[in-house]
């Protein structure tokens, strides 16, 4: 439980037209800088009246026991909820269960009523699976997509997708397809549903031998394809002894799958070699995205410009993947069309890799505001709106209880109340949000806001007179805890993650254990504010201090510093590559957002070193 007081930062607020002065972070010089005020043409999209408190907290516990009734297969618990419940995110929510439900029963003609008022944009894709089995809809769009889906998908999907294929709509190269893929998944049960659907049922997996039929060859490419058999140094010998027995489509998926067991274990020039072998119409993104990786890590440019031009358009197109486009005209000479690329990616947004791009032309990130915090007046407006003040209500109790639970639906309520807000609306949610601490929802809005700009509000700082004091006193950055910090919890007080990462720094119990030991605290403390930010900056200085090197001590952090130095090269690396070829989702994509992040806050504290570049540099060989 979390005895430490929230502490909500006020923050000045400025109406009418102002200079604002804010001191230029490269050149440390003072700017005077026009800057628009949020003049509240704040048209609240069908504003709903605002409901008691006591209300609300009793629709919560309604919402809460009428999901544990749909769950149990009742059917009058949610109707009662939703006769008497307004348009929320908790309705949304009730619904879809409840549609779910019902359709797995084959209850049709509940299900047709209940599906009617569901708005269109709030139906799942489950709910719109089960619609389409039932023949509620008909949305072939949807089956051809669900038929060329290479990963999990909700039961109420797979088995559309069973009923489809056996009524020959879908293209049987795309069902082959996913049974391969479900199969590599370990997904047994829904690889041979769809087998036998397509006409041709997966013999005993543990016995496949050679065979004529669709379904054998396919348990027979298993044997090398399977998630323990893949990484293993015979799989390429066996996958070219069974060739003989296979297609063209199976081997080429086979040389895949063998390629992203390389891939992920950084033996580049083995993935690149298998990947090379594979069907391109066999790939899926994750596949095309580790055969891009293999030949960045290995920094083979012209290899790598190949590859992405190769990939899927929409993939392609990722800024991912532009940036590395770009990077790769530029290595090769090819410095106008690398000039273009950086050009288009320096625009689309405030991530790892606009800014790179923005850097790459000469220019540094900006954190001149384009947009002042709203008004107190435009503040009130926004929260007489009953969908702000329900997720407001139930952000406070569940604070104050420290429920988790209701804290995630009051997230939900936000995102629902603010689905439809313009930038000025959602300025205005943004201040009102951080004005209530509710910081993971104000960063929300303020990021949606795309051209109406506010960096303290994308970037808020609160609890400096804990955090400052604890970096300088272990010598790190404070832009850097701020960075860390903002990807960790979203400044929520007494975060926990699924593996029990806590509070704002996120620091899990094992290792506040040792830190305790260390610093002579009491391992308790991680759950106090002060001795969460104090565990956590000490935690910082000391992988900071072990790699000499900030990216990997980003990566250490989240994924423990043995990996952060398995995943070293023999060879000094340039740290965006050291990034970008991270195994680990999660570590990858925190290591760029805590970068990135860093950088924003380094400039807003006026700090010298202010490039993401710089700030990336090159990480030292293992
Ligand atoms: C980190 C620990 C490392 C530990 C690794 O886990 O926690 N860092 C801290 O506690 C500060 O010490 O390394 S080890 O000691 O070598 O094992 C690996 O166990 C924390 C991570 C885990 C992660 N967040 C800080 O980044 C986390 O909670 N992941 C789950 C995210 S979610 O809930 O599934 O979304």
């Amino acid at each position: 439980m979390l005895k430490s007081k929230l502490l909500v930062q006020r923050h000045r607020l400025i109406s009418g037209t102002v200079l604002l002065i804010t001191a230029c972070s490269n050149q440390h010089e003072v700017a005077v800088q026009p800057i628009n005020t949020n003049t509240g043409n704040a048209v609240l999209p069908g504003t709903q009246a605002s409901e008691t408190p006591d209300k609300i907290i009793s629709s919560f516990q309604q919402y809460q026991n009428a999901l544990k009734a749909v769950k149990d297969g009742d059917d009058v618990l949610p109707a009662q909820f939703l006769a008497r419940q307004p348009d929320s995110a908790m309705s949304n929510s009730i619904r879809n269960n409840w549609l779910q439900q019902l359709g797995k029963r084959g209850n049709w003609a509940v299900f047709r009523q209940q599906y009617a008022l569901l708005d269109k944009n709030a139906r799942d894709m489950e709910t719109r699976c089960y619609a389409v089995q039932g023949g509620i809809e008909s949305d072939s769009s949807l089956i051809a997509s669900l038929s060329q889906e290479t990963g999990n998908l909700p039961t109420g999907c797979n088995r559309l997708l069973v009923q489809a294929a056996a009524s020959q709509q879908i293209n049987a190269q795309n069902g082959w397809r996913r049974v391969r893929y479900l199969l590599a998944l370990n997904q047994i049960t829904n690889a041979r549903n769809l087998a036998q659907a397509l006409g041709s049922p997966l013999p005993d997996l543990l016995n496949a031998s050679a065979g004529n039929s669709q379904g054998a060859q396919e348990a027979l490419l298993y044997q090398v394809t399977s998630k323990e058999n893949r990484s293993k140094d015979s799989a390429a010998n066996r996958l070219q002894q069974i060739s003989a027995s296979l297609t063209k489509e199976q081997i080429g998926f086979g040389w895949g799958q063998l390629g992203l067991a390389q891939a992920y274990s950084l033996n580049s020039v083995n993935a690149l070699t298998y990947f090379d072998r594979a069907d391109p119409a066999q790939m899926n993104n994750e596949m095309w995205e580790w055969y891009a990786r293999s030949a960045l890590r290995l920094q083979r440019w012209q290899k790598l410009n190949n590859i992405i031009r190769s990939m899927p358009e929409a993939l392609q197109q990722q800024v991912t993947w532009q940036y590395w486009l770009a990077r790769s005209y530029r290595a090769l000479g090819q410095n106008n069309q690398a000039r273009e690329i950086f050009e288009q990616t320096a625009k689309r947004g405030h991530n790892f890799y606009s800014l790179l791009a923005k850097e790459a032309l000469g220019s540094k990130a900006s954190v001149q505001n384009t947009v002042a915090k709203s008004s107190q007046q435009i503040q009130s407006k926004i929260a007489t709106d009953g969908n702000i003040d329900r997720s407001l209500t139930l952000f406070k109790t569940a604070q104050a209880e420290n429920n988790w639970t209701m804290r995630r639906q009051a997230q939900q309520e936000w995102r629902y109340a603010t689905r439809n807000f313009n930038d000025d609306t959602l300025i205005a949610a943004a201040t009102l949000a951080e004005n209530n601490g509710f910081y993971e929802m104000s960063i929300y809005s303020a990021d949606r806001a795309d051209n109406q700009l506010n960096y303290e509000l994308r970037y808020p700082a609160p609890f400096k007179e804990l955090t400052v004091p604890f970096a300088q006193q272990v010598g790190i950055d404070p832009a850097w805890v701020y960075g860390l910090i903002r990807q960790e919890s979203r400044f929520m007080i007494g975060a926990r993650s699924s593996v029990g990462a806590t509070g704002l720094m996120q620091v899990m119990p094992a290792t506040a254990r040792d830190i305790a030991k260390r610093l002579g605290m009491d391992s308790n403390e991680l759950y106090t504010m002060s001795g969460n930010i104090r565990m956590g900056t000490w935690y910082m200085s000391s992988v900071r201090k072990q790699f000499a090197d900030e990216v990997l001590a980003t990566a250490g952090y989240n994924a423990g510093p043995g990996r952060a130095r398995r995943w070293q090269a023999n060879t000094p690396l340039e740290g965006a590559i050291y990034a970008e070829t991270i195994p680990f989702d999660e570590t990858r994509t925190y290591v760029k957002n805590v970068m990135a992040n860093t950088t924003y806050y380094a400039n807003l504290f006026g700090e010298p070193r202010t490039t993401l570049t710089e700030r990336m540099g090159t990480v030292p060989a293992r």
